[in-house]
C-alpha cells in the first residue's frame, strides 16, 4: 500500500510536469522511468559528437530518468562517459583504430578505462549508425540494471541487413495485421509527417534493425508511381537519422500496368529499359534507396513465369536495374501450385534447379518452413543445400498462425529452434543460422527479414506481449546466439519492470508460451487445420467446395480411420529425401522422427507407441489437454503480477489470456471431437471432458476479414 501510494505521489509530479506518458505501451521497451531505476551508472559528464544522433538519444533518456541531462563540463577526476566515432580525438587517444574497424561501421566497442574515480566510459564505433547501437546497448544495460563501472563489451551484427516487411496495403489496411491500421499514413503525406515514423525509427533503431519493407508483397504496381515515390521519399528521411534503410515491395507486370508496355517479360528490352528508369528515378528522389521484395509466381501475382522465362531471368533482369545505384533484389522462394506434388516439396524443386544462376545482388528470401508460417514446421530444406546463391530467412513475427493479438506467444524459442536447425549440408553443425549469415558460405550480401506486427495501436503490436516479438526479431537479427531466455528477460526488465519476483514467472511463461500454443492448436507436427481464409480457430473439417486442395485441412492431416498424418517418408511424397544426409533418414523413420515432427512426416496408425509409450492417439488428446493446462497456469501467473503492473496494461493482458483460455478450449474440443470420429477410441479419462458438441463447433463462422 504504502508503495503504491508513494508511487501516486511521485507519478502525479511527473504527470505534472508532463514526463509521465499513459502506460498504454505507446512507449514499447523504450521506458525510462525514473522510479525503476534502482541503481545508476556513476557518470558525472558527457563528452564527445554533441550534434551525433547516438548523444542526443542518450541525453534524451538520460534527461527522463534524472531528470536532467548529463553535463558537458565535470572534473578529470570524476567518471567521464565519452561518445563518438574515429572523428573524436579523444576517441582515438583510448582506443585503437583497428580495433574499431575491424567491428564495421555497425560495430561498436563500450569500455570504461582508467581506475578509481578517474575513469571513462567510451561508447564508439567506426560509424554513426554503430555509436547509435552503442548507445541503445549503453542505455538496455542501464535498464535492466546491468550497467556496472567497467565495462567490455565489443560487438558488430550477424547478419547485414536486418529487415522487417510490411504488408501494409496503400489503403491502409494490413494484410494479416493485428493492431489497427497500417502506420504508413499515404494519404496524409505529403502534408503531414507523422511523428510516429520517427518513434517507428527509434524503436527499430534500438533493436538493430536497419531496413524496411513499407509496403505489402502483394504489391500493386501503384506503389512506383511518382506521387508515391515522392510520399516515400519523405518516409525515408525520417527513418534515415536512425539508419533505417528503405525498400519497395514491387509488382512484376508494373511495366505493362504502370508504363504501358505490351508486356513485362524479363527478356523483353524494352521491359528491361523500362525497369532501368524507374531505378534511375527511384534514386533521384530517394538516394539510398534499398532495393526491391519481390513475390512473383506466387498466389496469383505474376511474374517471369507467365512469359515462359525462370525466376533467375526475372530477377537478374531487376538486379541489373538496381545495381548502378547499390541496390538489392530480395526474391521469395514462396511458391506453390495445385499441382500433383506435395506442397511442401515445392519451392525446392523450384529454386534448387537455379542455384548458382542469380547474379551477386540477389538473395532469395525464404520462409522459415517449406509451407507457410505453421506453429511448428521443419525447416525448409532450401537452407543449407541452396549453397551457390544467397539465402535470407523470413520468419513471421505477426501472428498470423498463432492466434492473431489475442494469444500470448512469444516466437523467440520458435526460431531458436529454427535457427540452430543442424541442416547436415556442410557436416554437421551447419546449422540454418550458420548457412546464412556468412560463416560458412561466402556472398556478398546477408539478410534476415521478419513480417511486421505493427499497427496504429497504441501499444503498437495489439498485445503487449507481442511487442516481445519485434524486439526479439530485431535482437535475433543482431546475434543470433543469444539465447530465448535471455532476450525475454531484457525484454521484461525495459517493458516492465526488473523485480525478480515479476521477471521470473513471466520468464517462464513466454518461454512455455510457443510449446503450449502448439500443443493446444497442432501438436505433433499436425499443421494447416486453420479455420478458411482468416486463420483463426480450428477448422480441421473445411471443405469448402470447388477450393484448392491445398488450401484445405484434410490436405494435410489426412485423418482416417486408419491413422492420421502427411506421408512424406520416401514411400509417401519424398519430402525427406529433401533435407541432407542423415537428416533425412533420421526423418524418414517413424522411430527417429522426433514426436514434435511425427505427422509432419508420417501416416501413423492411432494405435502406433509414442516414445513415451503412450498409443498416439492417447499422446494427441494429452498434447491438446496440456496446451488448454498450460494457458490456465498463464492465467493464475499473470493474476499474481498485478502489484508489479500498471493497471492499464495489466487488465489488457488479462483480458487476452481470457480469450486465449477460451480459444485453447475451443481448439481442444475441435480436434479431439473432429479426429475422434476417425479414431473411434475414448479420450482418456482423466483428461478433462470436452465442453463443446462437434456439431455446434462446426457452425462458427467468424467474420473476419482477411485483412487485405
Ligand atoms: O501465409 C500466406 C498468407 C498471405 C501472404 C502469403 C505470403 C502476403 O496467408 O496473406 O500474403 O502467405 O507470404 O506471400
Amino acid at each position: 500500500m504504502q508503495k503504491k501510494g508513494l508511487l501516486l505521489v511521485i507519478s502525479l509530479c511527473l504527470a505534472a510536469i508532463g514526463q509521465l506518458n499513459a502506460e498504454d505501451g505507446s512507449r514499447l521497451w523504450l521506458r525510462f522511468q525514473p522510479q525503476e531505476f534502482r541503481s545508476l551508472p556513476s557518470f558525472t559528464h558527457i563528452r564527445g559528437d554533441a550534434s551525433s544522433v547516438a548523444y542526443s538519444e542518450f541525453q534524451h533518456a538520460w534527461q527522463e530518468i534524472s531528470g536532467s541531462c548529463l553535463p558537458e563540463r565535470g572534473r578529470e577526476t570524476e567518471h567521464t562517459l565519452l561518445i563518438g566515432t574515429l572523428k573524436e580525438r579523444q576517441i582515438r587517444r583510448l582506443i585503437k583504430g583497428h580495433e574499431l574497424q575491424e567491428l564495421g561501421r555497425e560495430g561498436y566497442i563500450i569500455r570504461t578505462t582508467g581506475e578509481g574515480s578517474r575513469r571513462t566510459t567510451v561508447v564508439a564505433s567506426a560509424g554513426e549508425a554503430g555509436l547509435l547501437y552503442g548507445v541503445y546497448h549503453l542505455l538496455r544495460l542501464i535498464q535492466t540494471g546491468s550497467c556496472h563501472d567497467s565495462l567490455a563489451i565489443s560487438e558488430q551484427p550477424r547478419y547485414d541487413i536486418r529487415i522487417l516487411n510490411h504488408w501494409d496495403n496503400l489503403n491502409g489496411t494490413v494484410e494479416r495485421g493485428y493492431a489497427g491500421h497500417s502506420i504508413w499514413q499515404w494519404d496524409q503525406l505529403p502534408l503531414h509527417i507523422s511523428p510516429l515514423y520517427k518513434d517507428y525509427a527509434r524503436a527499430n533503431a534500438s533493436v538493430g534493425i536497419n531496413a524496411t519493407v513499407l509496403n505489402n508483397v502483394n504489391a500493386t504496381p501503384d506503389i512506383l508511381t511518382r506521387g508515391y515515390l515522392e510520399k516515400v521519399r519523405l518516409i525515408a528521411n525520417e527513418l534515415r537519422p536512425y539508419h533505417i534503410r528503405v525498400y519497395l515491395s514491387i509488382n512484376f507486370s508494373s511495366p505493362a500496368e504502370l508504363g504501358g508496355l505490351e508486356n513485362s517479360d524479363p527478356l523483353n528490352p524494352e521491359v528491361e529499359q523500362w525497369w532501368k528508369r524507374k531505378a534511375d528515378e527511384i534514386y533521384q528522389i530517394i538516394p539510398d534507396f534499398g532495393g526491391f521484395l519481390v513475390k512473383a509466381n506466387s498466389e496469383g501475382l505474376p511474374g517471369p513465369q507467365d512469359y515462359g522465362r525462370s525466376h533467375a531471368e526475372g530477377a537478374n533482369m531487376l538486379a541489373d536495374a538496381l545495381k548502378p545505384h547499390g541496390g538489392i533484389v530480395m526474391w521469395r522462394a514462396f511458391v506453390y501450385n495445385p499441382t500433383e506434388e506435395d506442397r511442401a516439396k515445392q519451392a525446392y524443386s523450384e529454386f534448387m534447379s537455379l542455384d548458382g544462376q542469380f547474379r551477386d545482388n540477389v538473395i532469395i528470401q525464404v520462409k522459415n518452413g517449406p509451407v507457410d508460417f505453421q506453429p511448428r514446421e521443419p525447416f525448409s530444406p532450401l537452407f543449407g543445400a541452396m549453397q551457390q546463391t544467397a539465402l535470407m530467412p523470413e520468419l513471421q513475427i505477426t501472428q498470423e498462425y498463432l492466434g492473431f493479438s489475442n494469444h500470448l506467444v512469444y516466437l523467440a524459442t520458435q526460431w531458436k529452434e529454427f535457427l540452430e536447425s543442424d541442416t547436415h549440408c556442410m557436416g554437421e553443425g551447419s546449422t540454418v543460422a550458420r548457412s546464412t549469415d556468412g560463416t560458412l558460405l561466402t556472398h556478398p550480401l546477408t539478410a534476415i527479414a521478419g513480417v511486421a506486427n505493427i499497427g496504429l495501436d497504441a501499444n503498437w503490436s495489439g498485445h503487449h506481449f507481442a511487442q516481445s516479438n519485434w524486439y526479439a526479431f530485431g535482437r535475433l537479427a543482431w546475434d543470433h546466439t543469444l539465447t530465448a531466455e535471455e532476450i525475454a528477460e531484457e525484454w521484461i526488465g525495459m517493458t516492465f519492470t526488473t523485480e525478480p519476483a515479476f521477471v521470473d514467472p513471466v520468464r517462464e511463461m513466454m518461454l512455455n508460451s510457443w510449446e503450449t500454443a502448439v500443443d493446444y492448436m497442432m501438436p505433433l507436427g499436425l499443421h494447416h487445420i486453420f479455420a478458411w481464409d482468416h486463420h483463426y480457430g480450428p477448422e480441421p473439417w473445411c471443405d469448402i467446395p470447388g477450393a484448392r486442395p491445398d488450401w484445405l485441412p484434410p490436405y494435410y492431416h489426412n485423418a482416417s480411420e486408419e491413422g492420421i498424418g502427411f506421408d512424406r517418408s520416401t514411400t509417401g511424397s519424398d519430402a525427406v529425401s529433401q533435407y541432407c544426409a542423415p537428416l533425412s533418414e533420421t526423418f524418414n523413420n517413424p522411430a527417429s522422427c522426433p514426436d514434435e515432427l511425427l505427422l509432419w512426416f508420417h501416416h501413423i496408425p492411432w494405435d502406433h507407441p509414442m516414445q513415451n509409450g503412450r498409443t498416439l492417439w492417447d499422446e494427441l488428446c494429452y498434447r491438446y489437454d496440456g496446451g488448454v493446462q498450460q494457458v490456465r497456469a498463464f492465467q493464475k501467473v499473470w493474476d499474481r503480477m498485478e502489484p508489479y503492473v500498471d493497471s492499464e496494461r495489466f487488465r489488457h493482458v488479462q483480458s487476452r489470456l481470457r480469450i486465449q483460455s477460451r480459444d485453447a478450449v475451443w481448439w481442444k474440443d475441435a480436434c479431439l471431437l473432429y479426429f475422434q470420429t476417425f479414431s473411434g477410441k475414448p479420450i482418456p479419462y482423466d483428461i478433462e471432458r470436452p465442453v463443446h458438441e462437434l456439431e455446434e463447433l462446426k457452425k462458427i463462422k467468424l467474420d473476419l476479414k482477411h485483412h487485405n
